[in-house]
């Protein structure tokens, strides 16, 4: 306990030397409203959240799910990362998920969930989420919190600009952090300069299924593209991105990426480009990227690679891309919801930079140029400026919005959340958050309608906050009414990974449309045996199908003989039970994937080679009725050279 305490007041004057006193006495006051805000985040036993959100695992690549006000947390949805629970890219269903033009790439940090809008709206329908370090984008169902598309982005590198929605979900976007070769070549990285670009990708989607196809990439200088935002309402056919290392630096980037008072916001016209390349404009340009879609109809993901993109040099669409000048180093880059306001945070800067979207088109109107970089025209600072808050904090990073007029920054160097106002640029209240705030997240925070009811904070670093874990702790978020004048702190819970961005929404636009389970009528699966009947044991030279069913509490066959050492066998597995919430699993002994955990309706499928002669077994893994132990049978296994014939039962009257 002393080492805590200790540690504690060792973190506590590290904070007051960066914030001031006021925010250290305001969460004692706070910790003495403890009932208060208890009450706020309590759901009763059996009742529901209000809010889902969807928190980004960050390095660990998938998506979790929690309910707010609580902080419980429900899932983890396996996006880009391989999970053993799931059998998500274990299984033979969705091992081609995770297929890229770089081979199987079972893992990836994944950043920005933003789900998809309609009318400026969120409707609910799927989350869309980045994968930074090779570059894809992901697709998320919201009736099943399944992972059902994966697009790979060719000439990106460390995707982080991503993956944004439009108001109508017309395009995702997905922009390079790096500036790389295009195509990639053998070059020195010394030349650098004028030779790298930065590829921003406009991601149609089909508005029947939410299915992503690269309409274009736009080709723009060696900058870093660090984050996005779409502009919505007024700015609806726009799209910002902010940029760091316009000094083109290619090492040391701490110090040389640091040196130009001014970087820049991009502004760019996607309903032009869009326009342009409709009309034939763009060059086709071979490049290779995987395409991987899980169909639910037979349960099964396929990968396709593809071969071309359209690409767009700024120069052939006179008029489209603009740069506004923005200081120092932004990252952040966000629109508030009437989309008047482009809000730029300077992550060295101690102020926050407003853009107005009005005095951006009437510069570009007067053509009020303060110069170009590479023929894109930069706007006057002067005259794009909408406002500032001043010296609202050290190291702004992102900005959301609620529904009443006022911007909530966080801020890392000063681990503190700022409210301000917009259009009078006042800072109205600041409350700690412990420690090292990255983004901030209010329901619906990217769209015209924000729910301005709580206020999600995802925190860096926890030191004293929890229970100590050896030396790895938890990544934390925080939870803040803001409701009020002042924001009120409620909760601390624990995350998965380390968060980046998190996307939330009121629960009841998602809980009418979710599945329940698969029909097994509908299951088109090759290798589903959809009754007892249906099971058999097949061979194809060293290759054994097993087409297996589960029901409580049993497997059909139980018993499989014939099986060979050296052998390759495929257990297809189908769950036949129709009811809610009733999974079944299976786990073989020595099987070098993992288990699987297959949802009413569901074929699966795994593979086991048998090394050694024996009888092995198999069992239910997941804890499913009163017999679920009872659940379990043996495959023997012969030797290579036996000649004893496949067969398989179930009870003795089989
Ligand atoms: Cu600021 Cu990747 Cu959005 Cu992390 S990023 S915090
Ligand atoms: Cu089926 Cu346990």
């Amino acid at each position: 306990m002393k080492q805590i305490f200790k540690i504690s007041v060792g973190f506590l004057m590290l904070t007051l030397t960066f914030t001031s006193c006021n925010n250290v006495k305001s969460t004692k006051s706070n910790s003495a409203l403890g009932t208060n805000a208890a009450e706020k985040v309590y759901v009763a036993p059996g009742e529901y959240d209000e809010f889902y959100a969807f928190i980004s695992g960050g390095f660990s690549g998938q998506l979790s799910v929690y309910g707010l006000p609580s902080g419980r947390l429900f899932k983890v949805i396996p996006v880009f990362s391989q999970d053993a629970e799931k059998a998500y890219g274990y299984n033979e269903e969705t091992k081609a998920m995770l297929n890229t033009s770089h081979g199987f790439v079972p893992w990836d940090d994944a950043h920005h969930p933003d789900i998809s809008q309609t009318n400026g709206k969120l409707d609910g329908r799927y989350v869309y989420i980045n994968a930074n370090n090779t570059p894809r984008i992901a697709k998320v169902d919201l009736t099943t919190f399944e992972t059902t598309e994966i697009i790979e982005i060719p000439n990106s590198a460390g995707n982080h600009s991503s993956s944004f929605v439009t108001e109508n979900t017309e395009y995702v976007v997905a922009g390079t952090r790096f500036s790389v070769p295009i195509p990639q070549r053998d070059m020195s990285i010394k030349d650098y300069k004028g030779n790298f670009k930065g590829s921003l990708s406009f991601l149609k989607v089909n508005p029947e299924n939410g299915e992503m196809s690269i309409k274009f990439q736009l080709l723009m200088p060696g900058f870093d593209y660090d984050l996005s935002h779409p502009g919505r309402g007024k700015s609806h056919g726009w799209f910002f991105f902010s940029t760091y290392n316009s000094e083109e630096a290619n090492s040391l980037l701490e110090v040389n990426a640091s040196q130009n008072d001014k970087d820049f916001i991009a502004a760019i016209n996607w309903k032009k480009i869009e326009d342009y390349v409709n009309n034939g404009g763009g060059t086709k340009v071979p490049s290779k990227y995987a395409h991987n879609i899980y169909n639910e109809e037979d349960h099964t993901a396929t990968s396709k690679m593809m071969q071309e993109v359209v690409q767009v040099k700024p120069s052939e669409v006179p008029g489209a891309i603009f740069l506004l000048p923005t200081p120092k180093s932004p990252h952040g880059c966000d629109v508030d919801p009437s989309g008047e306001y482009i809000v730029g945070n300077g992550k060295l800067s101690a102020n926050l930079t407003v853009h107005s979207f009005t005095k951006m088109l009437d510069a570009i109107d007067n053509k009020k140029f303060d110069g170009e970089a590479y023929g894109i025209p930069i706007l006057k600072f002067e005259d794009v400026l909408a406002g500032v808050v001043e010296q609202a904090g050290l190291g702004p990073l992102h900005t959301e919005f609620d529904d009443k007029g006022n911007g909530y920054t966080s801020f890392f160097i000063s681990s503190e959340v700022v409210k301000w106002k917009l259009g009078t640029w006042e800072v109205l209240d600041r409350k700690p958050t412990f420690y090292s705030v990255g983004h901030v997240m209010i329901p619906g925070g990217n769209s015209a309608a924000p729910f301005g009811k709580y206020l999600l904070a995802m925190n860096k670093i926890t030191k004293d906050r929890y229970l100590p874990t050896g030396p790895e702790v938890t990544q934390s978020a925080q939870l803040y009414d803001i409701t009020g004048d002042k924001m009120e702190m409620l909760l601390d819970f624990p995350t998965v990974g380390e968060p980046h961005y998190a996307a939330g929404i009121p629960a009841d636009l998602i809980t009418p449309k979710s599945r329940k389970l698969y029909k097994l009528e509908n299951n088109k699966h090759p290798y589903a045996a959809k009754s007892d009947a249906d099971t058999k044991v097949t061979r194809n030279g060293n290759e054994v199908h097993v087409q297996m069913t589960m029901i409580r509490s049993h497997f059909s066959p139980d018993n499989i003989e014939g099986i060979k050492v050296g052998d390759k066998v495929y257990f297809h597995v189908t769950n036949l039970e129709q009811d809610y919430d009733v999974p079944h699993g299976i786990a073989m002994i020595g099987a070098n994937t993992s288990e699987l955990l297959v949802m009413p309706g569901q074929t699966e499928t795994f593979v086991w080679e048998p090394k050694q002669v024996g009888v092995w077994p198999f069992y239910c893994t997941d804890f499913c009725s009163a017999l679920h132990q009872e659940m379990q049978g043996y495959v023997r296994v012969s030797p290579a050279s036996s000649n004893i014939d496949l067969s398989w039962s179930l009870g003795e009257d089989f």
